[in-house]
């Protein structure tokens, strides 16, 4: 008899005007690279530009809260540096040039605000190349990208319980910070954390089970639907619109 386990009625959602943020852990990286791959597949296939997708990662899942909330705060600081600049050289560039003054050339380069930063006594970032410098935004998923403050954002996570307490602290805390992290900000944030008794059960959910590796379903998939599906309908809901 079929299961009665699963997400129901499949709806699809235009995701072309999104921006999305993936915030991935490292540790566990077989794991971590098959759920990368299924988020980037259905945020491709949904109609997310690869340009509107920017991805970070950190250390460990303990990270992925503090991560995800200082991510939205680098995109909302993109977006108020874009609208600053905007209009090709009004009032905006104006300000900016006077602070550049004001600062005394400290602030070497305020267009790339939130991308990259150099503070008055950092060392300053070894010389790359046009194509070079080009090469490294795309990989930030910015170059050409969108600048608007991210849509939603994903974090991803393998938690794999081992013989102490340490995974049920980091579930919990991690659960509780992602949860705490979409309330503040007003964004949704979409819960990519695995939290395994076992390596099988992770190969199971990243759809690399079996032994030829491509048995079980990737619930990277559903993470990237599921951040389409958000992402459309906030927008809706800031505007007074229930999107179906
Ligand atoms: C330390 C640790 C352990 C033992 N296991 C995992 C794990 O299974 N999955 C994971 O994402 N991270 C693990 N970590 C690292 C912590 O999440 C965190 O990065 C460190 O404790 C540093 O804060």
């Amino acid at each position: 008899m079929a299961g009665i386990k699963g997400l129901g009625e499949a709806h699809t959602y235009d995701g072309s005007p999104l921006r999305i943020a993936i915030i991935h852990a490292r540790w566990n990286t077989t794991l971590i690279s098959a759920l990368l791959a299924g988020v980037l597949k259905s945020l491709t296939a949904s109609g997310v530009k690869r340009e509107n997708i920017v991805i970070q990662s950190v250390p460990g899942s303990y990270e992925l809260p503090y991560a995800v909330q200082r991510m939205y705060t680098a995109s909302q600081t993109q977006a108020a540096a874009a609208s600053i600049l905007g209009g090709g050289g009004g009032l905006g560039r104006g300000l900016v040039e006077s602070a550049t003054d004001l600062l005394g050339g400290s602030v070497t380069d305020l267009t790339g605000l939130g991308r990259e930063v150099v503070g008055a006594g950092a060392p300053a970032p070894p010389q790359t190349t046009e194509k070079e410098e080009e090469k490294k935004k795309e990989g930030e998923g910015g170059a050409k990208g969108l600048t608007q403050p991210f849509d939603a954002l994903i974090a991803i996570g393998a938690l794999i319980k081992g013989s102490t307490m340490h995974f049920e602290y980091i579930s919990d805390a991690v659960s509780h910070g992602l949860m705490r992290v979409q309330l503040d900000t007003g964004r949704p944030v979409i819960f990519g954390l695995l939290t395994l008794l076992t390596e099988e059960q992770g190969r199971e959910r990243a759809g690399i089970a079996g032994e030829g590796g491509d048995q079980g379903h990737n619930h990277g998939e559903d993470w990237g639907a599921a951040a389409v599906e958000l992402g459309v309908k906030r927008r809706g809901w800031a505007e007074g619109r229930f999107v179906k």
